[in-house]
């Protein structure tokens, strides 16, 4: 039986081994998916205690990019257990982080999550310039356009980029996500969905293809 504080407690401490060690043994007795769900949550509340520690000066940038690494590392252990293992890729995904903006652990956790539900995800990166999204959803002519940002000016990053693809003819649904993003601030960028919560952001994704 998996102990979701425990598990929030052992990430908030960056404890690698323990974190990896529960996540294993629990996706070894074939987990149902909303209790692989639930381990997610659990991780990122983890990821809120070391941004807690972080502002107040006990931890560095080093354990912040450490935690992002090791959050990374535990989706994917669960990732197989997260998608019922199909493998029929149900839409595609263009999928970045907004000009301006280097954070980038939420977008590969719903990344991982997307990809684990079916989705082909093309991701292009962080700081990803207005011009770089036009080009590739061209190209790729993806169903779906996601876009992540944390920091306050990802907004009106996002903003630029959704015009600039409305004016190129991008006909993709766009959906944003991060922590700043918020209904007012969906509205006024012009993005079909928004959502702070990964599993959240699959889920309306399945519903727009
Ligand atoms: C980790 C971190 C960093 C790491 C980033 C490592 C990395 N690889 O991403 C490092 C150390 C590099 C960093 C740098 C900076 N950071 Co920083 N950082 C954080 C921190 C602690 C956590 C952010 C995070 O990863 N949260 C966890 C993830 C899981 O949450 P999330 O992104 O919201 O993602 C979830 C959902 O929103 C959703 N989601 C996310 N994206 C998408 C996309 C789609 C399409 C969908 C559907 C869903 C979805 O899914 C995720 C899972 O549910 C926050 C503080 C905090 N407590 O939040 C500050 C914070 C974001 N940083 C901040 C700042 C200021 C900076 C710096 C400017 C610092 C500096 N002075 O140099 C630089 C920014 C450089 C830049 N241009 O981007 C500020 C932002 C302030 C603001 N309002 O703009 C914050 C809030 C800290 C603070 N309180 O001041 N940072």
């Amino acid at each position: 039986m998996l102990d979701l504080n425990v598990l929030t407690q052992a990430l908030g401490d960056l404890d690698e081994d323990q974190v990896m060690d529960m996540l294993k043994e629990f996706s070894e007795i074939n987990p149902s998916e909303s209790a692989a769900l639930e381990a997610v949550a659990a991780c990122q509340s983890g990821m809120a205690i070391v941004g807690e520690l972080f502002e107040k000066g006990e931890y560095f940038v080093g354990d912040l990019i450490f935690a992002g690494e090791l959050l990374t590392e535990a989706i994917n252990v669960l990732k197989p257990v997260l998608g019922g293992g199909d493998s029929v890729v149900i839409g595609t995904i263009l999928l970045g982080t907004v000009h301006g903006d280097l954070h980038d652990i939420g977008k590969n956790i719903f990344r991982s999550m997307s990809e684990a539900a079916g989705f082909e995800v093309v991701d292009i990166g962080i700081d990803v310039e207005v011009d770089t999204f036009v080009k590739k959803a061209l190209e790729i002519k993806p169903q779906i356009i996601g876009m992540s940002g944390v920091l306050t000016l990802a907004i009106d990053s996002m903003k630029d980029t959704v015009d600039a693809l409305k004016a190129a003819g991008v006909g993709a649904k766009i959906i944003i996500g991060g922590n700043p993003v918020t209904k007012e601030a969906c509205e006024f960028i012009g993005a079909d969905a928004y959502t702070t919560n990964a599993a959240e952001g699959v889920k309306i994704c399945q519903d727009l293809v």
